[in-house]
Parts: structure tokens; C-alpha cells; sequence
């Protein structure tokens, strides 16, 4: 237990766990991980994991899997604190009973990962890693596995959460088969950290080689932005109201929506129905990382996360007036990276993709001091119970 302050805590950064890796090296089919040999003779690993990708994948290296590199990236950032999660697709292409197996023992490697490496200081019960857990979510698993991964991951102390993709068990996160793991995962004070993959919109994106671009700038932030709407829509965090649930990408653009979100519903007596609140409501339900990489997106997240309680009821509309207060909102934000993805492109002291990330936060108008650094470091201790 220690002072949350002048941290820097980075809650979005990934693995792919040498475990997990050397399942990607013996697949033939995406995702994998492809050696070739270069011009020169020399060899190299290339990971490829979205359908439709070149073969030719991106470049991969201890980065993606040595834990000490992440260290050396922590150290040269002045991240003190990560908490790492496996990087998508996780275990959605497997077989039950492989992804069982395989998020068991991916889950003992990250507690033990997280267990053996440094502490933040000498005289800190702070650790430079915690986790978030797998599932084994994968198409049609049965739920008492999911519970049982669940009730693994409660028991690994270096454990706080879980990562999820939008797939579910195959049907997406409004599947009522999943009801049961969110009681569970609530129950067990798991954060869910909300995740994309497979990106939404591709039809749209047209013939000319934009590269990664349209994927990972749109059709990522438009994937969580679906995925969290429908779990909302069917009444999730009405019947699990401890659940909490920490999007990606700080929410995509749900923020930006929600008004319009909350005028469809509206004119939609059926999906009304279903509801207990304005679809702004949930806004504030809803824990947000800081990687939007400008100071105005975190400021109107913010806003947005800061009026959710004026939509609680609808007789609470006279209060709405002037309620954004920023820094309220801020408190539901929490800096990540996205390490080891957005890598510089020449070799550079600091990745431009972390620098623009801390100077969104430092330039948020109307946030204090205090707020940012809760965005850096205290909201994060806080919601995973490493400060009182
Ligand atoms: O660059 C990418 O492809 C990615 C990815 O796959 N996952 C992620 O979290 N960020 C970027």
C-alpha cells in the first residue's frame, strides 16, 4: 500500500507469452507467426494475425514476448506499473477444450511473470506487473469451463481483471450463455478490459492499400463501440450493476454517440423497454483508457462520463444543466500504452505513440493537476485495490 502519487501506471499493454507464441509458431493457418529469410540471408519472425493480411505479416521480436524488454520500455517511459494482458486474438480460434487448457496455464504464467518480477522500490508492496486473465473464450465452450477460469483467475492475487474480445463464445457479449460468467466475474471484483480484434466496417473500406491504417484507426474503435452497445442494449449492467468494465481505445466512439444512441432507443419502444436508464446513464458505468492520443477526445470523454449520473432517472433532466464537470469524469480514465503495437518506425529514445498519449493528458483543459495524475497513476491503484 503506497501514495498514488507521481506514478506512472500503464493499463493497455500487451503480451503474447512465449507459451502463447510457440502456439502461433506451429499453426499453418492466421493467426501465426511465419519465419522467413531475408534479402540478406538473415531470418526472421513475422506475426500475422488478421484475415486478410499479407502473409508477409509485421516484424516480431522479443518485444512482443520477453517481459524484460517490457521492463527496458517501462524504465526508458517512466512507467512504473503495468498491467499486462495477452494480445489479441487471444484463444477465439481454438477448441474448447485447447483454449481451456491453454488459458490455465497462460494464467499461472502471468501470476508467476507478475509474482517474480521487480518491485516498484525496495520499501513498496508495489509490483511492476499485474494482469489481466484470459477466459478460454471461443465459439460454443461451455460456460462452466469460462466459470472455472474465472474462479482460477480470482485466485491468483496478480491477477485483477480479464481481457475479452467482442466474439464472446461465438455469438457476440449480449449472448444470455454469458450471463452466469458476468455474475461471476462481478462477483469476484474482476475487471473486464474490453478489447477489439477483428474491427467492424471493413466492406467499406475500399480498394486502395491504406495498409493497417482503416482497421486499426476505425474499424477497431467501431468494434468495441458495437460490442459494448449491444451488451448495454440487452441489459447487462442493469442486472450486474458491480460489473465494471474497462473499454479500450477509450471507448471508441461511444462517447461521441451516446446521445444519438439514447434518441434511437427512445423512438424504439421494444429496446426501451428493456432498459432501466438514458443509454447516457451508462456512460458513467464504464471505465475508459486514456490511448486517444489528444487532450480534446479525453476532455469530451470526460465530459461525457461526468453527466452519466444526471441520466439516472428522467426525473433528473432539470440537472443536467451545466452538470459536465471534468474532473468527475476523469476519475473513470486510465493511461495506457498499447505496447508493444505502434512501434517507432526509426530507432528513437521515446515511442511517439506513449509521448503523444502523456501529452494528451497533461493538455486536458478544465482537468487539475490532481485529475491528471489520477488519469497517470491513482485511478488505476484505486479501481484495482492497490491503494485504500
Ligand atoms: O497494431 C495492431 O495490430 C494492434 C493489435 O493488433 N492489437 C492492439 O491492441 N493494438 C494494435
Amino acid at each position: 500500500i503506497m501514495a498514488a502519487r507521481r506514478l506512472l501506471v500503464d493499463i493497455h499493454t500487451h503480451v503474447y507469452l512465449p507459451r502463447y507464441a510457440n502456439v502461433l509458431r506451429a499453426r499453418r493457418t492466421v493467426p501465426r507467426i511465419v519465419e522467413r529469410t531475408n534479402a540478406n540471408g538473415s531470418r526472421e519472425e513475422r506475426l500475422v494475425i488478421f484475415e486478410n493480411e499479407p502473409i508477409s505479416g509485421r516484424p516480431v521480436g522479443p518485444q512482443y514476448w520477453d517481459l524484460n524488454e517490457k521492463l527496458k520500455f517501462m524504465n526508458n517511459h517512466g512507467i512504473d506499473v503495468s498491467f499486462i494482458s495477452s494480445a489479441n486474438p487471444w484463444l477465439d480460434f481454438l477448441a474448447p477444450n485447447d483454449a481451456h487448457s491453454l488459458a490455465n496455464e497462460l494464467n499461472a504464467d502471468l501470476d508467476s511473470a507478475c509474482r517474480t518480477a521487480p518491485k516498484v522500490a525496495d520499501n513498496s508492496s508495489l509490483q511492476r506487473f499485474y494482469a489481466f486473465g484470459l477466459l478460454p473464450l471461443c465459439d460454443d465452450i461451455a460456460p462452466d469451463l469460462l466459470l472455472e477460469s474465472v474462479q482460477q483467475i480470482a485466485s491468483l492475487s496478480n491477477l485483477k481483471g480479464i481481457i475479452m474480445g467482442s466474439r464472446g463464445i461465438g455469438r457476440g457479449l449480449d449472448d444470455e450463455r454469458l450471463e452466469p460468467v458476468w455474475a461471476a466475474l462481478a462477483e469476484a471484483h474482476l475487471v473486464v478490459f474490453l478489447h477489439p480484434h477483428y474491427g467492424v466496417g471493413s466492406t467499406a473500406f475500399g480498394e486502395k492499400d491504406n495498409g493497417h491504417v482503416l482497421p486499426l484507426a476505425l474499424g477497431f474503435p467501431f468494434e468495441t463501440t458495437t460490442a459494448i452497445t449491444r451488451l448495454i442494449l440487452a441489459g447487462v449492467l442493469d442486472r450486474h450493476p458491480s460489473l465494471r468494465i474497462l473499454l479500450a481505445h477509450s471507448g471508441g466512439v461511444l462517447p461521441q454517440l451516446s446521445s444519438r444512441l439514447a434518441s434511437c432507443i427512445d423512438h424504439d419502444p421494444v429496446v426501451a423497454g428493456r432498459l432501466q436508464h438514458d443509454a447516457r446513464y451508462y456512460m458513467g458505468r464504464l471505465f475508459y483508457d486514456a490511448v486517444a492520443y489528444g487532450p480534446e477526445e479525453l476532455g469530451f470523454v470526460s465530459d461525457i462520463i461526468s453527466r452519466a449520473d444526471t441520466y439516472a432517472s428522467s426525473a433528473d433532466v432539470g440537472a443536467r444543466v451545466g452538470a459536465a464537470d471534468r474532473s468527475l469524469g476523469s476519475k473513470q480514465i486510465l493511461f495506457g500504452t498499447d505496447h508493444p503495437f505502434f512501434p517507432p518506425l526509426q530507432a528513437t529514445d521515446k515511442w511517439r505513440s506513449v509521448v503523444d498519449n502523456l501529452e494528451a493528458i497533461a493538455g486536458v483543459q478544465g482537468w487539475s493537476e490532481d485529475d491528471k495524475e489520477g488519469v497517470r497513476s491513482g485511478n488505476a491503484l484505486r479501481i484495482f485495490s492497490l491503494i485504500t
